[in-house]
């Protein structure tokens, strides 16, 4: 089994956390969520993931409570916000009774899609994300939060992986070089990458 850790304080890695019965329940709620969409950046360019928000809009740069379509956002469930803490708690080793997630970011990577390398700044809390991975791997890489380059390090996610990034870690640059297609579990039922993100609006 690959060890659960921790590549700096606050940025916590546990492999095969989410059952495989958990893992097909969570594709199967992502793919019931209306609404996914590239999003398109204030520079012209184009996400290459597709996204759907639940709680709070994310747009580039900041959070809103209506899609830019004006269509309303879909409501954070209840259930997830408790799979939130379930996970946060399992990472740290300790109770995470006051962590109340109001945003799930769901992003779905295709064979191409990935994610360059960023800070995830728009929150108002800098409470920890937690992120699930569901379907194909895909390598992450973890950066340092001073510059948006070397130092870095590259970790694979497979389906069912959780990741916790908080404290000192909660701004580090992060991305997805690369998904790797055709490694997700047949049985799952999912061809490309679905990521969870849970966070904290502070609005
Ligand atoms: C993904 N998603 O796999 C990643 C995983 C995003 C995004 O980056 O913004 O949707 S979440 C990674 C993350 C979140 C917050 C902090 C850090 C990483 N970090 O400090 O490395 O689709
Ligand atoms: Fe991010």
């Amino acid at each position: 089994p690959r060890p659960r850790a921790e590549l700096a304080p606050g940025a916590v890695h546990v492999p095969d956390w989410l059952s495989f019965a958990e893992q097909r329940d969570l594709v199967a709620a992502c793919r019931g969520f209306a609404g996914y969409r590239h999003t398109r950046l204030p520079n012209g360019g184009v996400m290459s993931v597709k996204s759907v928000c639940l709680g709070w809009h994310w747009y580039p740069y900041g959070y809103s409570r209506t899609t830019g379509e004006g269509t309303p956002v879909l409501p954070f469930p209840g259930w997830l916000g408790d799979l939130g803490r379930r996970a946060l708690a399992d990472a740290y080793g300790e109770p995470a009774d006051g962590y109340e997630p109001d945003i799930a970011l769901v992003n779905f990577y295709d064979a191409a899609a990935k994610m360059g390398l960023h800070q995830d700044k728009d929150e108002r809390s800098l409470a920890p994300v937690v992120s699930f991975s569901l379907g194909d791997a895909c390598v992450f890489r973890f950066g340092n939060t001073e510059t948006r380059g070397r130092p870095y390090t590259d970790v694979e996610l497979r389906s069912g992986d959780v990741f916790v990034f908080g404290g000192p870690s909660r701004l580090a640059y992060h991305g997805v070089p690369k998904t790797l297609p055709g490694t997700a579990d047949p049985a799952l039922g999912l061809t490309g990458r679905l990521n969870i993100t849970l966070r904290v609006s502070g609005l």
